[in-house]
C-alpha cells in the first residue's frame, strides 16, 4: 500500500532508535520500506549496521536503500527488529501480520530481536485484532488445518495468487490459509491454538513480543514502550 508521511515518520522514528554497530531486522511492508530507507540514509552518513531482511521484498529493499545484510546466521543477536503490522492493539501487546505472507520469518526476526518496535499509522490500532490471521501451512496439511480451523470457530480461505493460476505460494514453498475468526478476544489462546496444530509453519498473531510501537500522523509520532 501507499507510502504515506505517517507511515513514513513511524518509519523514520524507529530508524532513529538505532545505533552504531547494530544488528537490525528488517521488516515486510509499506511502513517497515520506510525505516528501511531510513537506515539507508543513515548508513549512507556513516552509521555502521547490519541488516537481516526478513522477506525477498525487505531484502530487495534493503539493496535498493544501501542497507549492507547479514544473514541470521552470520550474527550473533539482532539489537533492534523494526516491522510493521496489519492491526494492533491499542497496547501493542498482540497484532496481526501477513499481507505479505512473510510471517514465517518476520517472527523468528521479531522474536529474537533484544527489542522489537512495531511502526504504524493510526489506521492499524484497534480495540480488538478482527483481520484474518494468516496460517502458513505444509501443503499436505492444507484440509487437516482448515477443519481444525472451522473446528475453532474460523472461516479458512486458501490465499489464491492474483498473477499466476493456483494458490500464493509462500518464501518458504508452503501455503496460506487467512483465517476470519471476527473479533479475537483471546489473541494468546488462539496464537496458542493455532501453533499446535500438526501441520502448521507459523501464524501471523504476535502476541507479547512487541516492546514499542511507533505510530505517525499527520502531525508527528506517538511511541508508546511497553
Ligand atoms: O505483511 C506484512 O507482514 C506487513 O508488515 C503488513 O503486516 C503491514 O504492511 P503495511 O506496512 O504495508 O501496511
Amino acid at each position: 500500500t501507499s507510502e504515506t508521511a505517517a507511515k513514513r515518520r513511524a518509519g523514520e522514528s524507529a530508524a532513529e532508535r538505532v545505533e552504531d554497530g547494530m544488528v537490525v531486522g528488517l521488516g515486510t511492508g509499506s511502513t517497515a520500506a520506510c525505516a528501511i530507507d531510513a537506515l539507508g540514509r543513515r548508513a549512507d552518513a556513516g552509521l555502521d549496521i547490519r541488516g537481516v531482511a526478513t522477506s525477498f521484498q525487505s531484502r530487495e529493499r534493503a539493496k535498493a536503500a544501501g542497507v549492507p545484510l547479514a544473514s541470521l546466521d552470520e550474527v550473533d543477536a539482532v539489537d533492534v527488529a523494526i516491522d510493521g503490522a496489519d492491526e494492533v492493539l491499542e497496547g501493542g501487546n498482540a497484532l496481526v501480520k501477513g499481507g505479505g505472507a512473510a510471517h514465517a520469518r518476520e517472527k523468528i526476526v521479531d522474536a529474537f530481536a533484544d527489542d522489537f518496535l512495531v511502526v504504524a499509522d493510526p489506521s492499524k490500532l484497534t480495540n480488538a485484532l478482527s483481520h484474518p490471521v494468516p496460517v502458513e501451512v505444509l501443503p499436505d496439511a492444507r484440509t487437516t488445518v482448515s477443519a481444525s480451523v472451522e473446528a475453532l470457530g474460523g472461516d479458512p480461505v486458501l490465499r489464491a495468487a492474483t498473477r499466476k493460476d493456483g494458490p500464493v505460494v509462500t518464501d518458504n514453498g508452503n501455503l496460506v490459509l487467512d483465517c476470519d475468526f471476527g473479533a479475537i478476544d483471546d489473541p494468546a489462546g488462539l496464537a496458542t491454538a493455532l501453533a499446535g496444530l500438526p501441520g502448521v509453519v507459523e501464524h501471523g498473531l504476535f502476541v507479547g513480543l512487541t516492546d514499542e510501537v511507533h505510530v505517525g500522523d499527520d502531525d508527528g509520532v506517538r511511541v508508546r514502550a511497553l
